[in-house]
């Protein structure tokens, strides 16, 4: 029997207020380091907010600025801003960032693996070229569910091959800003709900 069994989880019971590796999301794909014997339950007590992170790689930050017909006309920064409110909706803290450069994304997997956080990863072109970020996710154990706006099977042949899939625990492409959204809500489906 799970000790905590119809409590209300507290809002922070760590002394330091920092949030501990034990952070879950108790979804189906979220839920990552069960506890024992109250697996996602007890995960919602020891951290006082889940943490998810969505990485974004190369020219993403040109988003809406250029080629609207492949990438539509919204801005990465209106992505992250429907993103945060959704997350906040949710209880969800969200850390939203970018760069061009290969060794941040493998250097946030590996943080994010070793914290045991999800994380939500749009790698652009070094999804078809980076064997660093494949191996960053097998080696840290990360939980990655890979996004992308287009939908890369539509187009060129290079765009077929993913280096991120197979040890992604799903993947969601070609539905826009949306596909981030959709990813949200499968790393946080069955996670405990925010109160109001
Ligand atoms: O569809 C996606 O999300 C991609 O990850 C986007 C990458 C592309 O290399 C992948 O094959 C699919 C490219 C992101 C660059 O976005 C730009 C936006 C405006 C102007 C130029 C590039």
């Amino acid at each position: 029997m799970c000790e905590n069994a119809g409590k209300t989880p507290a809002a922070d019971q760590s002394p330091s207020g920092r949030r501990t590796p034990k952070a879950s999301l108790g979804g189906p794909i979220g839920l990552r380091r069960p506890g024992p014997l109250c697996g996602q339950f007890d995960a919602a007590f020891d951290s006082p907010m889940p943490v998810i992170h969505v990485l974004n790689g190369p020219n993403l930050n040109l988003l809406g600025t250029r080629e609207p017909a492949t990438y539509g006309t919204v801005t990465l920064a209106q992505i992250e801003a429907q993103l945060q409110a959704k997350a906040k909706a949710k209880g969800v803290e969200l850390t939203f960032r970018q760069s061009n450069t290969e060794g941040d994304l493998v250097n946030w997997i590996q943080e994010a693996g070793a914290k045991g956080e999800p994380v939500i990863l749009n790698a652009g072109a070094y999804t078809h070229t980076s064997v660093a970020i494949h191996d960053a996710i097998r080696g840290s154990g990360a939980e990655v569910v890979e996004v992308h706006l287009s939908n890369v099977h539509a187009r060129e042949a290079f765009r077929h091959h993913s280096f991120i899939s197979s040890v992604a625990k799903g993947v969601i492409l070609g539905f826009g800003p949306l596909s981030y959204e959709l990813a949200l809500d499968a790393l946080t489906a069955g996670a405990p709900q925010k109160k109001s």
